[in-house]
């Protein structure tokens, strides 16, 4: 799709951020191996909560569990946000960043957009953005969190490589949609989810509001394994609890876990 209709402008965004911290410093690479890496060098050396690195082309962008981000250059809005979490909200960041990026993604298309456990953003059932979340600790102890959001604004890939059936807000929208105001939503939302987080406010609910998985049948892969059964709920923790045919239920782990469509 042609992207020139589209500039993007990261003074411009900058300028209309509706946020306090999160964007205050926004770093750009046309090309890289992926914001994650970048994000984590920064990191490491004192970039500070809300520095956000954005790219418009990975050479390796990165999934959960060892996985691919496939993006096609310019199609898409792939950042990373540094943040500095105390310990306890450390474990909430993947509800805030699905449930940041889910809502981001409604504000700007209008689309309902619903949450698969438990970070992918899905329209029309299918992902039109993930999460990935990375940490470095000094024992259990949170230094910093490397918070990356892949959305698939006008291109997703297709094939049978793909875990689970993938769209783009443009395919679902029916038009271009602009990265630029995509971006500006996606880092409000994400700071007042994050603000939420850090005060105690309703991020578990607003998360599980929007998940569609809850009462269907899955199917979990942990490591090797496969898990079939009936997703009864979500814990305090976002933990899965995935009922099984002879009746147990079984806490499924967000880091551990993908669910086949
Ligand atoms: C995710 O992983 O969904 C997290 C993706 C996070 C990507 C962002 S981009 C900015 C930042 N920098 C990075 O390097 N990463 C973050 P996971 O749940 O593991 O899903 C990965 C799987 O989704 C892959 O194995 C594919 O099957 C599929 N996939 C790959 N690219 C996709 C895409 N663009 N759209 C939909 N599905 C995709």
């Amino acid at each position: 799709m042609d992207q020139t209709a589209l500039p993007f402008s990261v003074d411009r965004l900058q300028q209309n951020l509706d946020t306090t911290f999160i964007g205050r410093h926004v770093y750009y690479f046309a090309q890289t191996t992926s914001t994650q890496d970048e994000a984590k060098e920064a990191a490491l050396a004192g970039a500070a909560e809300g520095d956000v690195y954005l790219a418009d082309e990975q050479l390796a962008g990165r999934g959960r569990l060892g996985r691919r981000w496939e993006a096609p250059a310019r199609s898409s809005v792939l950042l990373t946000v540094v943040l500095r979490p105390p310990t306890p909200v450390y474990a909430k960041l993947f509800m805030v960043a699905s449930l940041a990026t889910a809502e981001a993604i409604q504000h700007t298309t209008g689309l309902v957009t619903a949450i698969k456990w438990p970070n992918d953003a899905l329209l029309n059932e299918k992902k039109a953005a993930g999460v990935l979340v990375e940490g470095e600790f000094e024992g259990e102890t949170p230094l910093f969190a490397l918070v990356g959001l892949g959305v698939n604004v006008n291109a997703a890939p297709q094939g049978p490589g793909l875990l689970y059936p993938a769209t783009s807000l443009a395919a679902e929208f029916g038009a271009p949609v602009d990265r630029e105001q995509l971006t500006r939503e996606l880092l409000g939302s994400l700071e007042r989810w994050y603000q939420e987080a850090r005060t105690g406010g309703p991020v578990h609910e607003a998360w599980r509001e929007r998940l569609i998985t809850l009462g269907k049948p899955v199917t979990a892969r942990i490591g090797d394994e496969t898990l079939s059964g009936t997703a009864e709920d979500v814990d305090g923790d976002g933990r899965l609890l995935l009922r099984l045919s002879d009746g147990a239920l079984v806490p499924l782990v967000a880091g551990d876990v993908s669910l086949q469509a």
